[in-house]
């Protein structure tokens, strides 16, 4: 993989470079945002910490790591040839496909010329009186541009919990979220996994498979639903290419921005017969869909409870022991923290080397040289690997020291909670742009169109500053503080503040609880072409 990064194309270090604009991360985010701002005839750098682009796709190569959206879904539309000259081979692609779709399109669009990798930016200041941001990076070198654009990701930066003595453990550790490139073998190991989000419910069943003995720590149970992947049939592939535009069309005017077959019926008006034969077709069908067989099941417990208790069941049949079946059973809300997707997990733990150790009564207290200990017990370990996740949405931003007009620092400004307008910008830091931010649907919709309208309505706003000779635009408090109510009255609409999701940032200690991304992705894509239409209202331009 490095050495098909490492091309005489990429961009060299930038020491005391002038840009038009710099774009921080090459994943599906950065490498889009690239392209449309170069057809604008744009000077660009792109500033990677990875050694090879990807974002997510790079790091995540842990065993079974694989997208949860079909792949004709999860993958870019603004180019109709990439879009018909493109073969994805099953219909979930796995981690290692994902990322040679995105080297194909580094590749085929010439985008490595402006990426340089193996840096990571530490700061990012605008200095008023040139009206640029100085970029500077963990090497030392700077960079300086009109334009500063965070691509950085959702789901980037990783969490480990502090668990005392964690740096005491002899054998190899892991994290889900920066797996090493070399394989890693654990036949014959005991390992123990801690984290039971998608993350660990697609890594277990491949550990268990290898491992001598696995050991699962599980503080919440987790709903997942059957993947039932499978090799993507080329005549399928073949109809969806006949009208890729029509699939698209109609996977925008969806809730979550991809084709979940929503039910327009509601839950709780359905006999119990009809709501079995909907929920058993949809497990039938397998993925995310799951969760819009009905209208009401993310915003009436009563509803909820019904699709839950399904699941339940399907846990009561799959699993052996009912013992272990019970302690995998979730009672919060489904869907309210992320619904999974999986190959054989419930299964996995009919396996006689795997161990289901509840640690929400008897927490892990502490690694030691040789495992782990909880409240109750000690275990022996080869390996750890920690599926713990992480500081999701706003991890990666303030990992960067951002400072905005008058020195104010993003994270002061976020201290009690991302403010965004749209997720796009956040007022007092002008002609910064963020892709996917809080406050944007994001992480509760199909991610690549939602990268995509967010690199295209950037490149629209730069050039429409271009236009009309403006030299900078930032939201207005006024609008920032309505879209940031906006975004909490439609959650508070909904089930989801109703547990201690990362949507919430409930999974980070310290972290403000505020919901995070936007629900509903149709509506906000018209609000976004509205406020542009508007001359960019809710924003301040200046000459
Ligand atoms: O992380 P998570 P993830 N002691 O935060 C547990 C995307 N993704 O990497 O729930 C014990 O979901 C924690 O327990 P609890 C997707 O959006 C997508 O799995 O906090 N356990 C939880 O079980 C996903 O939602 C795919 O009680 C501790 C786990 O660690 C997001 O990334 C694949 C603990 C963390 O789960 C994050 O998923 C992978 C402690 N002290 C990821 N601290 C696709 O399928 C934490 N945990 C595309």
């Amino acid at each position: 993989m490095r050495d098909a990064q490492a091309k005489p194309t990429q961009a060299g270090p930038a020491e005391n470079g002038r840009f038009d604009a710099v774009i921080v991360g090459a994943g599906f985010a950065g490498l889009c945002m690239l392209h449309r701002l170069r057809e604008l005839g744009l000077s660009v750098r792109v500033f990677e910490r990875g050694s090879g682009i990807g974002g997510t796709w790079f790091w995540n190569r842990y065993p079974g790591a694989r997208c949860d959206v079909e792949s004709m879904e999860y993958s870019y539309q603004f180019s109709e040839e990439l879009q018909q000259e493109w073969n994805w081979s099953e219909r979930f692609a796995a981690q290692q496909e994902i990322l040679r779709y995105l080297e194909h399109v580094a590749d085929r669009f010439d985008l490595r010329r402006d990426i340089q990798l193996d840096t990571r930016v530490s700061s990012a200041v605008f200095d008023e009186s040139a009206g640029r941001w100085t970029i500077e990076t963990d090497g030392g070198a700077r960079a300086s541009a009109k334009f500063c654009i965070m691509a950085t990701g959702c789901l980037s930066s990783t969490s480990t919990p502090r668990f005392a003595g964690l740096d005491s453990f002899a054998g190899p550790t892991f994290h889900t979220g920066n797996w090493p490139h070399a394989p890693v073998d654990f036949s014959g190991k005991r390992v123990g996994v801690i984290g039971t989000g998608s993350s660990g419910v697609q890594s277990i069943p491949l550990i268990a498979r290898q491992a001598a003995q696995l050991f699962v720590f599980q503080r919440t149970p987790t709903y997942t639903v059957p993947a039932h992947n499978h090799p993507l049939d080329p005549g399928v592939q073949e109809r969806i290419k006949g009208d890729y535009a029509g699939l698209r069309r109609r996977a925008a005017q969806m809730p979550f921005g991809f084709d979940t077959r929503p039910g327009e019926k509601l839950a709780l008006e359905a006999t119990a017969e009809e709501r079995r034969a909907e929920y058993e077709d949809r497990w039938a069908r397998g993925g995310l869909p799951f969760i819009s067989g009905f209208a009401d099941l993310l915003y009436s417990k009563d509803a909820n409870d019904t699709a839950a208790e399904f699941v339940r069941a399907k846990i009561r049949e799959i699993v052996r022991d009912p013992r272990v079946a019970e302690m995998l059973s979730p009672r919060q809300v489904i869907a309210c923290k992320r619904l999974c997707i999986d190959t054989g997990y419930y299964e996995t733990f009919n396996r006689s080397n795997v161990t289901l150790i509840d640690v929400s009564a008897a927490p892990i207290e502490a690694i030691t040289p040789r495992g782990l200990r909880t409240k109750n017990a000690e275990y022996e370990l080869d390996c750890i690997v920690f599926a713990t996740g992480f500081d999701a949405m706003t991890g990666a931003l303030l990992g960067i020291d951002i400072r905005g007009r008058g020195g104010l620092s993003l994270a002061r400004k976020w201290a009690e909670g991302p403010r965004t307008y749209l997720g796009l910008a956040t007022a007092g830091f002008p002609n910064l742009f963020m892709i996917t931010g809080p406050g944007s649907p994001s992480v509760l919709s199909n991610m690549v169109p939602s990268i995509e309208q967010h690199a295209n309505w950037i490149a629209r706003c730069i050039a429409y500053l271009r236009e009309h000779e403006l030299a900078r635009i930032e939201p207005t408090a006024l609008a920032e503080d309505a879209w940031v109510e906006h975004v909490n009255e439609v959650a508070g609409g909904t089930l989801f503040p109703s547990c201690n999701s990362w949507y919430l940032g409930a999974n980070v200690p310290g972290k403000p609880r505020v919901f995070m991304p936007y629900l509903g992705f149709p509506a906000y894509v018209q609000k976004c072409d509205e406020v542009a239409a508007k001359g960019y209202e809710g924003f301040a331009a200046t000459p």
